[in-house]
């Protein structure tokens, strides 16, 4: 019986993938868009590697000051380098940003906020997957914080900036990096920080991503009349090192389903999309997929949860009145 189960599987895993790979490759749009970004900011988060590293190469083709930030220096400063010798735009920085710190999210905006004189694109890319189900520092489960309550973090403490620069004919743009995971999860706000979720290791990966979403929705209530726009992405399941702190897992997960995967290039098209194209740029609080508005989980877009996500986020990052009345006012 177990024997006819594990041939079952052996046989029906390549037939999987090269139906998973099928259908990635002809639903795979490309980003059309030729705008130039001479003169205009971008912070990709976690531009160093992956798709992120993918997004800051092609904003710093088109033209564009481009920040990358991730925690590690000797990855930032390398990450830098590649793009500027690629591309031969000099105007490229890399920033310390570790979003798993409340400190360290904080410290990064005050710099953008007192040295940068316009932020047109934000980014929100950076994400771990890693098996890791700590507490940090703040008291949040690490997954949740950097992909989630950091960029939130971040996000708020940057609107005075990304207002400041938005245009009603050009509006600042802010990205975040959903995930088709996203459909597993919940939004569970009295867990959220919870370690030993769920009996998945990464469980809270999923919860992560779908949180990202009703954020969006919410935050552009908040700023109605403000010329930001921000909108979701699921870009596809893509060969990247996300797997990697799974170990041999990981490595086996990134080996055996390569094929199937889209490259980096082919994973950044939607989040491209969404920073430059036209009509993209005239819609709020979407969800994009291959380069067309689409539907995340309806559990997204309950209307209870969400106000009371926006509650408990604010109150586990810790943002008091005064900032909120800077973002928002
Ligand atoms: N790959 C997929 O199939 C897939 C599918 C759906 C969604 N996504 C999402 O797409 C985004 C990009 O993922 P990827 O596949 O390109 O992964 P990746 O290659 O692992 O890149 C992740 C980036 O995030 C940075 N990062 C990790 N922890 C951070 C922290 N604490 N603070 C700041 N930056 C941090 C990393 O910097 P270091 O390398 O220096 O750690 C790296 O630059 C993520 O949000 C991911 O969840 C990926
Ligand atoms: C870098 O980019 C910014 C914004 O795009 C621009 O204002 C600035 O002049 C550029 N600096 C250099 C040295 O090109
Ligand atoms: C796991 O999370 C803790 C903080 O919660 C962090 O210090 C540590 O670096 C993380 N480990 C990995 C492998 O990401
Ligand atoms: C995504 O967008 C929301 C608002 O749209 C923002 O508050 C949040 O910080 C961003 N990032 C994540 C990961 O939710
Ligand atoms: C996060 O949740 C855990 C358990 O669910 C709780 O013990 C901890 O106090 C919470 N942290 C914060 C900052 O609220």
């Amino acid at each position: 019986m177990i024997s006819l189960l594990v041939a079952a599987v052996i046989f029906a895993s390549p037939l999987i993938i090269i139906i998973i790979r099928l259908y990635q490759k002809s639903t795979n749009a490309v980003c059309s868009s030729k705008k130039r970004l001479n003169g205009r900011t971008a912070i990709v988060t976690g531009g160093t590697a992956g798709m992120g590293l993918e997004i800051a190469k092609e904003f710093a083709h088109r033209g564009a000051r481009v920040i990358i930030a991730c925690p590690f220096k000797q990855e930032g400063s390398n990450a830098l380098k590649t793009i500027i010798e690629e591309k031969g735009n000099k105007n490229i920085s890399f920033k310390l940003l570790d979003l798993s710190s409340l400190k360290s999210v904080r410290e990064f905006a005050g710099d953008i906020l007192t040295t940068e004189e316009r932020l047109d694109l934000l980014i929100n890319n950076a994400g771990t997957g890693a098996p890791n189900d700590s507490q940090t520092k703040d008291g949040m489960n690490f997954i949740m914080q950097v992909n989630y309550y950091g960029h939130f973090l971040l996000t708020i403490l940057l609107l005075p900036l990304l207002k400041k620069t938005g245009q009603p004919s050009e509006p600042s743009r802010i990205v975040n990096t959903s995930s088709i995971l996203h459909w597993l999860g919940r939004i569970d706000v009295e867990n959220m920080n919870k370690s030993g979720y769920y009996w998945i290791p990464s469980y809270q990966y999923c919860n992560s991503k779908i949180c990202v979403i009703p954020f969006s929705r919410e935050l552009t209530r908040r700023l109605e009349g403000a010329h930001v726009v921000v909108n979701n992405v699921d870009p596809g399941a893509v060969g990247t090192a996300i797997f990697a702190p799974f170990g041999l897992w990981g490595s086996l997960l990134t080996n055996l389903f390569y094929f199937a995967y889209k490259t980096p290039w082919e994973g950044v098209q939607t989040a491209l999309h969404v920073a430059l194209d036209e009509k993209a740029g005239e819609v709020s609080g979407y969800f994009f997929k291959n380069c067309k508005i689409s539907r995340a989980s309806p559990l997204a877009y309950w209307k209870k949860p969400t106000a009371k996500l926006w509650e408990e986020s604010v109150r586990l990052v810790q943002l008091i009145d005064k900032e909120l009345e800077i973002s928002f006012k």
